[in-house]
């Protein structure tokens, strides 16, 4: 039953619907503190205001798109928690494009929404439409991948994110102590690399951190490296390209994330090699296909990058609302699941096969 909403959702999503949540009624900008009773006011004065955190708001999400499980399940969580507190949702899924982005949010402020939540696609062209949304006086809350601005962070009132680039130092770290436990980190090794969007901090981010933790290790190699836009369909094409422009067996496959490795599986299997084996498999995101596929041997591992933003987007707002003391970054921890290191580091690394029913994106 999960799958066939997961599946009505990725299509209603895929085509660019804007939804509206509906909470309750009202959408006008809440007052941040309960108005005072003048002390002349005749008895029959009306009811207090709610307590502030009772309060129904309106809330704009701009969300990337639909492209990958870990986006479906960022949405999910975030407009459910939205929606659980009450409040009223415009929801835009701008198919990953940035100017989609952009006009939804000049929507949301003609709309006079009361909160935004971005979730900025690239790291920039972002500075007309803060000051956009700063000229408006509408408080926003940022979420998962990072903008370059100057001073950003004293124009949102919080970013929750993950750190990208631990997640790449994490899948670096996960292969050099595979390729030492199974004998082979004196080998010549061939990696080849699926980059998540251009231009966007995961991709830049995890690509660092995993070109830092084997910079010091010069017989690992990466010979390919090209985007695949965080989508399956285009992480099976690029796959394709690099087995087919290879001049020597590809050993490893980084990917940036579990929907561009399970695509480029396909095309491993359809160039008649053994995903797993004959190639390396490392993914990010810990989406439970992701998991199938390492409990099926397809796969050798992910790094975990939580969407569950959901209930800490809530919380923020709330805070905000109350005139709370707020953090300004909020970061998920970083797990390693596999189902090989995993059985003899267990201090290191978590076993797939254990965390699976537990996977809820
Ligand atoms: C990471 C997020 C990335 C995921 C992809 O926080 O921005 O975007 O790794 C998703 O699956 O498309």
């Amino acid at each position: 039953m999960k799958s066939l909403v997961k599946k009505m959702l990725v299509v209603l999503l895929s085509i660019g619907l804007v939804f509206v949540f509906v909470g309750c009624d009202t959408a006008n900008a809440p007052d941040p503190a309960p108005a005072e009773t003048p002390a002349d006011t005749p008895a029959e004065a009306p009811t207090e205001d709610p307590p502030v955190a009772d309060r129904v708001i309106t809330v704009g999400f701009s969300q990337i798109g639909s492209e990958s499980d870990w986006r479906i399940g960022n949405t999910v969580s975030v407009t459910t928690a939205l929606e659980e507190a009450g409040w009223n949702v415009i929801f835009n899924d701008a198919n990953q494009q940035q100017h989609l982005q952009l006009q939804a949010i000049r929507d949301f402020i003609t709309q006079g929404v009361d909160y935004i939540v971005l979730a900025p696609i690239v790291a920039t062209g972002w500075d007309g439409i803060i000051q956009e949304i700063e000229d408006a006086g509408i408080p926003w809350v940022q979420i998962d991948r990072g903008i370059d601005m100057p001073g950003i962070e004293n124009y949102r009132i919080s970013w929750i994110t993950n750190n990208f680039e631990d997640e790449g130092r994490r899948a670096g770290e996960w292969l050099i102590a595979y390729l030492e436990e199974t004998g082979r980190m004196e080998d010549d090794i061939n990696i080849v690399e699926l980059q998540g969007t251009v231009g966007s901090s995961a991709a830049i981010d995890r690509q660092r951190g995993f070109a830092e933790m084997i910079a010091g290790h010069p017989n690992l190699e990466i010979t390919q490296s090209q985007t695949g836009d965080f989508t399956t369909e285009l992480g099976m094409v690029v796959m394709e390209a690099f087995l087919g422009a290879a001049d020597r067996p590809i050993d490893v496959l980084f990917a940036h994330n579990d929907g561009m490795a399970l695509g480029a599986i396909q095309a491993i299997r359809d160039a008649g090699l053994v995903p797993g084996e004959d190639i390396i498999i490392i993914g990010v995101d810990a989406v439970a296909l992701a998991f199938e596929a390492i409990v099926a041997g397809d796969m050798n591992v992910t790094v975990e990058c939580s969407p569950l933003l959901g209930p800490t987007v809530v919380e923020v707002i709330k805070a905000h609302m109350a005139g709370q003391p707020i953090e300004a970054e909020i970061f998920s921890s970083v797990r390693v699941f596999d189902e090989t290191l995993s059985l003899i580091m267990p201090d290191r690394f978590l076993s797939a096969a254990e965390d699976l029913p537990n996977r809820v994106y």
